[in-house]
């Protein structure tokens, strides 16, 4: 049997997913999700986020994301099974966040002590202490700069896929440049989170993979390179310190001898890693177009395949490119799961209690609507979060519980239109998509079938998946993406069917849910 060991590193977490294939028989024989915040307490997070006192802003730690992919390669390790057959290794990890190194760090990452956790030894690598995450938004000015220097956003949009956006990663590094030129010209490498850690598995710069290179504002989609436009519009002598994009498939190289010695792995071949959400797709099996996966995560996101880039002109979408050489459409949205447990929390309820509540209320909720805007939201854009209440009295638990779930369902079905598919099948993946109650909403709002997945962190999977793809290409015997997802990706028993009636009332409540959000926005 060979093992492909795919990571996901998230917002809140670290996940693996070791995959076992014998012959074409493929199945998940390991898997292991550690909380940042209990992993690596020693760096103060708070749901994997450092505190600060501005809450537009929102940064980690690159040490930390060094420290837990240690701890998690340590759980593996112990979990028993015989890793002299672990042939590939790729990853997954949040988008948009960055990370900013000095000349020193190829030499660093190539000469690491094994006697030593990675943190420590790479600190004096950092020309900036944090990172940037896809949650921060506080690059609004440093937007508008490069959208003006390129021509407009839709210029930028038309070129990379997306308008520029507080999160995305040109912004970000501007910001950067104009608060702390110093720091910014001692930077030899600017990663992605993905790029970062595949680097510090090969022990030397790995490249980045068009599917998290587009979600910087910095590349051309149609040609998968930086558009020196745009990175000339972001900040000085940057061309110099972005990493090369390489198609996802590509080897970025070999287990370094530092992981090999200090968990006594093989010198397995270390894939390129990717986002979160490029990831997914894989590991929700959208490898054809028509089929739409609801990842309800930290932040909800709506993606599907998409052969040709259709980009969004309302501007609030993204097309990324997809691991498999195509592209993918999505659009994020910020108060997810935040959302919902916040709710969960106002009433003092238990995940058992909001499915009750939910089941207890009437589907359409008496044509009361909530915006749950607990933090800026990205979709639409709402810089000063708040709740906005249409017709629900404060007191009233089960109308909030109902008024979050649809709000998030009618907006997901809304701001999706610009992908311009007709989705008649919805694959739920991410930590809410066990909840029943919840994914009968989405199937009654979307009028599509819903199914939820065995694997429910699909990133995770995907990663795992995409190892096993990029092995197979590089000894000469290609898979096609639908055997490498087969036997894998399964749904589970139980497809959630819509409801015609509901769904037909949810059509005539998007009209109100519109007209409500629109008012909020000031429109
Ligand atoms: C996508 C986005 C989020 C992060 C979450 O654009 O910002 O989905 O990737 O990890």
């Amino acid at each position: 049997m060979s093992l492909f060991l795919g990571f996901d590193a998230s917002t809140q977490s670290i996940s693996a997913i070791l995959l076992g294939v014998d012959g074409d028989r493929a199945h998940v024989v390991f898997q292991s999700s550690l909380p940042f915040d209990e992993a690596v307490p020693q760096y103060g997070t708070r749901h994997g986020i450092l505190p600060g006192s501005d809450p537009s802003e929102a940064v980690s730690s690159p040490l930390l994301w060094a420290d837990a992919l240690d701890v998690m390669l340590s759980t593996i390790a112990a979990c028993g099974l015989d890793l002299r057959d672990l042939a590939a290794i790729s990853g997954s990890a949040q988008q948009h966040g960055s990370v900013y190194l000095n000349a020193s760090a190829q030499s660093a990452l190539a000469h690491m002590d094994s006697a030593r956790a990675p943190g420590d030894q790479l600190a004096g690598c950092l020309s900036r202490s944090v990172s940037p995450i896809w949650m921060d938004s506080s690059t609004s000015a440093e937007c508008a700069e490069i959208a003006a220097k390129v021509g407009g956003n839709e210029a930028l949009a038309a070129r990379t896929g997306s308008r520029a956006f507080e999160r995305f990663t040109g912004p970000q590094i501007r910001k950067f440049f104009k608060r702390e030129p110093d720091a910014y010209a001692a930077t030899d490498r600017v990663h992605l989170v993905s790029s970062f850690l595949a680097s510090l598995l090969a022990g030397g710069h790995a490249p980045i993979d068009p599917g998290d290179g587009s979600g910087m504002n910095l590349m051309d989609l149609s040609r998968s390179d930086w558009w020196p436009q745009a990175v000339d519009a972001t900040a000085p002598a940057l061309d110099r310190k972005l990493p090369a994009i390489a198609p996802s498939w590509t080897i970025a190289g070999t287990l370094s001898p530092y992981w090999q010695a200090r968990h006594d792995l093989p010198a397995a071949q270390v894939v390129v890693w990717s986002g979160d959400n490029p990831c997914s797709l894989i590991g929700a099996g959208l490898v054809r177009e028509g089929v739409a996966a609801i990842s309800l995560g930290t932040s909800d996101t709506i993606f599907g395949l998409m052969q040709e880039p259709r980009i969004d002109r309302t501007g609030t979408g993204h097309v990324f490119g997809a691991p498999t050489g195509a592209f993918m459409g999505l659009t994020c949205f910020s108060n997810g799961s935040l959302a919902r447990e916040r709710v969960r929390d106002m009433f003092a309820l238990d995940w058992a209690g909001f499915s009750r509540a939910l089941a207890a209320t009437p589907a359409g909720n008496d044509g009361r609507v909530l915006l749950p805007w607990f933090v800026p939201e990205i979709t639409p854009s709402v810089a000063s979060p708040g709740l906005r209440r249409f017709g629900l009295d404060e007191d009233d638990g089960p109308a909030h519980v109902r008024g979050v779930v649809e709000a998030q369902m009618l907006s997901m079905a809304l701001h999706s239109k610009w992908m311009q598919v007709a989705f008649d099948t919805i694959h739920a993946t991410g930590g809410a998509s066990a909840n029943r109650e919840i994914l009968q909403v989405m199937a009654d709002v979307f009028g599509a079938e819903v199914r939820q997945l065995a694997v429910g962190n699909s990133a995770c999977l995907g990663a795992a998946l995409r190892a096993r793809h990029a092995r197979a290409a590089a000894e000469g015997r290609p898979l096609d993406w639908d055997e490498v997802v087969r036997g894998v990706v399964e749904p589970l028993e139980g497809t959630l069917r819509p409801d015609r009636r509901r769904h037909a009332m949810y059509q005539e409540l998007m009209r109100a849910y519109a007209e409500f959000e629109a008012r909020a926005l000031g429109n």
